[in-house]
């Protein structure tokens, strides 16, 4: 209960006014309205699991954009692994983007026990992910790091993830992304951007644009006419996750500022390729703890996880779709 005290004219009159605000849900409603509509969350440690809410907003707008989710402490930890020119870097080769500007990718298929490894089978990166996909046991179906280097970082033309997966022989669209940047990522360096609710057009055909392969320029066009074109712009820490049907791309990142981020994709067991390719069949992932990732110290090993080379990633090679 609120009591006012108010006084009419200046002096004389006093009106007692009693406010019963017994109920302040409608500030909650408020946020949930908000979170839902913009598909953007706040992370906290303490109350953290995937709500109806967050579930909702997945299945509706194909993505999820969840604030704060890595602690300073954890992006540090990151980075120094990937500043290691000795490490995942040296496994990096690059791409052309057809205009003359290429990314640098490092790609590998089992995440290992080092601290990239670990950043993808955490419970907020692995679990999260599997539940906003529904629920049933997912695998990790590879990890890369994404380097767009200042200056010279290529695009990423408009495409949906599963116009590549579709020809690895996963039958159905039960697969999706972790989008975890190692910089923060704003319009000028080449944020993501998606085509919010663009992952319920189903899967679009896609042909050869450099050595990407990018959805049929005539949908896309028409997407964009009816769906919201979203710059995703993040802070490293912030965490993407969105659905394998996305229409997303990037710019090249003519900025000063490199945009490295990590990607990590994951499948479902019951999606089990029906042929053998470049990315693995289903292989159980042992989740870890939230704590995993402070708990390396820089030294493990990167054994075990399967890099690609570049004569090996057969998404980048010339074949007919
Ligand atoms: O790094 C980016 O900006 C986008 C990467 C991407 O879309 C992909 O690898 O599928």
């Amino acid at each position: 209960m609120l009591i006012f005290v108010v006084s009419v004219g200046g002096n004389v009159r006093h009106y007692l006014i009693l406010l019963k605000l017994y109920d302040f849900s409608w500030f909650g409603k408020m946020k949930e309205m908000y979170e839902a509509r913009n598909s953007e969350f706040i992370y906290d440690a303490a109350t953290w699991s995937v709500t109806p809410a967050m579930k909702e907003a997945y299945d509706s707008n194909g993505y999820i954009l969840v604030r704060n989710m890595l602690t300073k402490a954890e992006v540090e930890k990151v980075k120094r692994a990937v500043d290691d020119d000795q490490g995942i870097q040296a496994r990096a080769y690059s791409r052309d983007d057809g205009k003359s500007r290429r990314s640098r990718v490092s790609l590998w298929n089992h995440p290992g026990d080092d601290i990239t490894g670990r950043l993808a089978r955490m419970q907020r990166v692995a679990g999260t992910m599997e539940q906003l996909m529904g629920g049933d046991e997912v695998y990790h179906y590879h990890s890369k790091l994404m380097m767009k280097d200042a200056h010279t970082g290529g695009r990423h033309v408009w495409h949906q993830d599963y116009g590549y997966w579709y020809n690895n022989g996963c039958l159905y669209p039960d697969m999706a992304s972790v989008f975890i940047p190692v910089d923060d990522c704003t319009r000028e360096n080449s944020c993501l951007q998606v085509l919010r609710g663009s992952h319920r057009l189903g899967r679009i055909d896609h042909s050869r644009i450099g050595e990407q392969l990018g959805a049929d320029p005539e949908r896309v066009e028409q997407a964009q006419k009816v769906l919201e074109h979203i710059y995703v712009e993040m802070k490293a820490g912030d965490i993407l996750f969105f659905h394998c049907n996305l229409l997303h791309t990037s710019d090249q990142n003519s900025s000063d500022n490199r945009r490295w981020v990590f990607i990590v994709a994951f499948n479902k067991r019951s999606n089990n390729p029906y042929k053998q390719h470049h990315h693995p069949q289903y292989t159980p992932m042992t989740k870890v703890a939230d704590s995993a990732l402070l708990q390396c110290d820089g030294s493990e090993p990167l054994g075990g996880k399967w890099f690609i080379k570049l004569q090996d990633d057969i998404s980048i090679k010339d074949r007919v779709h």
